[in-house]
């Protein structure tokens, strides 16, 4: 900082004060000029710090699944702070980490029974590479050492998950990345699946393409392959009809890992507790995060299958199995909070009740089709993506004023990346509600024609 200047008072927070963050993922030029502030936030609304109420459109950042200031989960937290604030997470544990690992444990699918902890969505990515370039090495296959992503992933910003990831911007200007990665291709083609409802027909043989990697690089060298069930970050893209199952004969046949990234689809959001239930696939790690204490507190984490966990518990007993951990992992505001979470998930039945309106969810966003620039639209779970036309030479600036807008003037949060418009709201959006959204974003689409 050049100059000397006062710090400001909290109250004092005010626009001319907005220049010392350096904002993630954000414009931040645009964004100084035209702030789009919220200070508070209850159930289904954010409060604008000008005293306007803002229907969430995206649960957060696809985190707040039991939408905002949910009292059980505040008081949870609340208490876990006076009554145990930290406890090492490195040779010490606290009972409520253990808990939770049975309950989360629990919640997934087949023998994924061992749950390892950290802090956000892309330590969790880098954790589970890690324990799966770690699970070959201690089996002595070493060799085993490259890494399958798919075209349009997002595993995160570590340098894991750019690595593996696929979208071009978030990697482009990092160098070299991890080594030895490979993708898939990625499953959209608007031609085959445009306006379907759910997993679209075409597109299941693209898995096959894992055959093609194989017969390129070898069974032997290759350690994993990760993809999101459902491509959230990149637009949206539902998994092809039976393609998830492909990928996990595939990787089966050929003695490579599979990790679904359930960061977004964990905690019900396609309707089931984990995305791999709801198709009937079981991968051998889940990553996840966000949803799992409804975003109230940074946490991460891999779910891993009884094998993996297993096959490092060998050795002398006092010796370290994996080297690998966060200071945070199982924080106990960040335990506190995603017990008290999965209680209200579950007594709310807010998974079930996802997947009871996902028709409606579906067909109300569908009524969308056939406004102007509207080129798709994709829905899945509570999730819906509208692809619109792009302005010529300005790229991603329709649907980045329609997200201003929305916020500014239509009393709305929703994402936009690239021309694609995101919504995704908490799983306790009532009827009404999603009425009011979907008036709010054909508004929207209208004011950016
Ligand atoms: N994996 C997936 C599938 C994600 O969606 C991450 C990993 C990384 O999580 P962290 O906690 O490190 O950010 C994510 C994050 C959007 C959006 O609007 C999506 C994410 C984050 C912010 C915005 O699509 N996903």
């Amino acid at each position: 900082m050049t100059a000397a200047r006062p710090y400001p008072t909290q109250s004092a927070l005010a626009p001319n004060d907005l220049e010392a963050w350096w904002m993630p993922f954000t414009a931040n030029r645009a964004f100084k000029k035209s702030p789009r502030m919220v200070a508070g936030a209850k159930d289904m609304y954010y409060t604008t710090s000008d005293g306007r109420q803002i229907l969430d459109g995206t649960a957060g950042l696809w985190c707040c699944n039991a939408g905002h200031g949910r009292d059980e989960i505040v008081s949870a937290i609340q208490k876990q702070a006076a009554e145990l604030d930290f406890s090492p997470a490195f040779q010490f544990g606290h009972a409520k980490g253990f808990q939770l690992a049975s309950r989360i444990a629990d919640l997934a699918p087949g023998d994924l029974d061992h749950v390892f902890f950290c802090n956000s969505g892309s330590e969790s990515i880098d954790t589970a590479l890690k324990i799966a370039l770690a699970y070959w090495n201690i089996q002595g296959q070493g060799q085993k050492t490259r890494l399958i992503g798919r075209e349009r992933g997002y595993h995160g910003v570590g340098f894991g998950g750019i690595s593996v990831g696929g979208i071009v911007a978030n990697r482009k200007f990092f160098g070299t990345l991890l080594a030895g990665v490979d993708h898939l291709p990625h499953t959209y083609n608007r031609a085959e699946q445009a306006f379907t409802k759910g997993e679209p027909e075409w597109g299941a043989h693209l898995a096959d393409d894992l055959e093609r990697i194989v017969a390129l690089h070898d069974a032997s060298t290759i350690a994993a392959v990760v993809v999101e069930p459902m491509a959230g970050s990149t637009g949206v893209l539902p998994p092809p009809k039976g393609y998830l199952k492909r990928l996990r004969e595939i990787c089966t046949k050929h003695n490579i890992l599979l990790i679904f990234d359930e960061v977004i689809t964990g905690f019900g959001r396609l309707g089931t507790p984990f995305a791999a239930e709801r198709y009937g696939v079981i991968p051998d790690m889940i990553t996840f995060a966000k949803g799992v204490n409804s975003g109230t507190v940074p946490m991460g984490g891999v779910i891993a299958r009884k094998g993996v966990y297993d096959a490092f518990m060998k050795g002398p007993e006092h010796v370290i199995e994996l080297f690998h951990g966060y200071t945070y992992s199982a924080h106990p505001l960040a335990c506190a909070a995603a017990l008290a979470t999965l209680d209200v998930y579950r007594d709310e039945k807010l998974f079930e009740r996802t997947k009871e309106i996902e028709p409606r969810w579906m067909d109300a966003i569908m009524t969308l089709k056939g406004l102007p620039n509207v080129l798709d639209i994709r829905t899945i779970g509570l999730v819906a993506a509208i692809d619109l036309a792009s302005i010529p030479d300005a790229f991603g600036k329709r649907a980045f004023t329609a997200m201003d807008k929305a916020f500014q003037e239509h009393g709305m949060m929703i994402r936009s990346t690239g021309d694609t418009l995101a919504v995704t709201p908490p799983l306790i959006i009532s009827d009404a509600q999603i009425d009011e959204l979907i008036e709010k974003l054909r508004k929207t689409i209208l004011s950016v024609a």
